[in-house]
């Protein structure tokens, strides 16, 4: 069978093996994921038709409103990975704290770090929005509570991330150490089927993808670096394309080469980014992908987290872009 036609079922069975230690239950909560996904991306489609649109007129622990649909999605992921009894632990930007789960069998290793939905202030222009998922081998003894020290694993420890891409289409991609791989929605029949083998993101690109509104609070050398972006000489200028939803922007420069940045700034001193269930999950894909993924310093990967929701800068993207940016950052007035 042409892995294009596989379904993602069959592709988490045939790949079973990858799994270290794992008796099935890393798979298991893939296929929960998947579930969750299509009940999320249901719901997103019709969300201009029905009285989901707009705010709950709470906020959350990130002082963000939460949109209605960011509730779904976070009750809809923590109800399918409560269910399977597989993992011990969840972590949410929409939860002030990480939720334990009962694990009756005292078997559940698994902990999963998510942001139910990236994005969310899209819905209501009908841009496109994302989940963000990161799964670890919790690091406490197995039938004891859950503590936060499962969650506060550098991002090398991950055993599985991925995102699911609520776009034109409905996209999941995912990666459990072995490469990356893109399955998209066939909506009919609710299968999802593999659109996209071993995706690799091109070494170099030319689209860079920055809020350009905060330009005069960057630091000196992300001005700089945008500065050559824009610059003519070689393959510049570069083009700018900037969606305002990671998981997009990060998805199209996969696809298409390109380097996105977030940075701290003077009105962001830690950056916006949350390091645990944004940045370490798509460091992840895009390392696995061929490409890199840092604060503009160090590798995101390495970061020591101290804190459940902490933000950290971003820069993510294709691997030479990536060097010329950090090269920019390491000049002694990049400050
Ligand atoms: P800004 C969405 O709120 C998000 O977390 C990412 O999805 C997105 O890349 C970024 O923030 C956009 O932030 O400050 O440019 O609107």
């Amino acid at each position: 069978m042409s892995r294009k036609n596989q379904t993602l079922g069959e592709f988490i069975i045939e790949n079973q093996k990858e799994f270290q230690y794992t008796t099935g239950e890393l798979s298991r909560l893939i296929n929960s994921i998947r579930l969750a996904a299509k009940v999320v991306s249901h719901e997103v489609r019709k969300a201009g038709l029905v009285d989901i649109i707009g705010e709950t007129g709470e906020t959350n622990i990130q002082g963000e409103t939460q949109q209605k649909l960011d509730i779904l999605a976070n009750d809809m992921f923590i109800k399918t990975l409560t269910n399977r009894e597989i993992v011990c632990g969840i972590a949410s930007e929409e939860n002030d704290e990480f939720i334990p789960i009962e694990d009756r069998n005292g078997k559940n290793k698994y902990v999963v770090l998510i942001d139910p939905l990236d994005g969310s202030s899209n819905i209501d222009v009908n841009v496109s929005v994302g989940t963000i998922f990161s799964i670890y081998r919790r690091v406490t003894p197995p039938g004891t509570p859950v503590q936060q020290e499962d969650f506060l694993q550098p991002g090398n420890q991950q055993v599985a991330a991925g995102y699911i891409i609520y776009g034109t289409s409905t996209m999941l991609v995912y990666t459990t150490g072995y490469g990356v791989n893109g399955f998209t929605l066939n909506p009919a029949i609710g299968t999802f089927y593999m659109s996209h083998p071993d995706m690799k993101i091109p070494e170099n690109g030319n689209i860079y993808s920055v809020n350009e509104g905060n330009y005069v609070h960057f630091p000196q050398g992300v001005k700089d670096y945008i500065k050559y972006c824009q610059k003519e000489e070689g393959d510049r200028p570069y083009t700018s394309r900037y969606i305002g939803s990671l998981v997009s922007d990060i998805h199209r420069n996969i696809l298409k080469g390109g380097i996105y940045i977030y940075p701290t700034s003077s009105i962001k001193a830690q950056g916006k980014l949350r390091l645990l269930y944004e940045c370490n999950p798509m460091a992840f894909i895009v390392e696995q992908a061929g490409g890199s993924a840092s604060d503009g310093h160090k590798r995101i990967l390495d970061i020591e987290p101290s804190e459940l929701h902490e933000r950290c800068a971003f820069f993510c993207g294709s691997k030479n872009m990536m060097e010329t940016a950090e090269d920019f950052m390491k000049s002694p007035l990049a400050k």
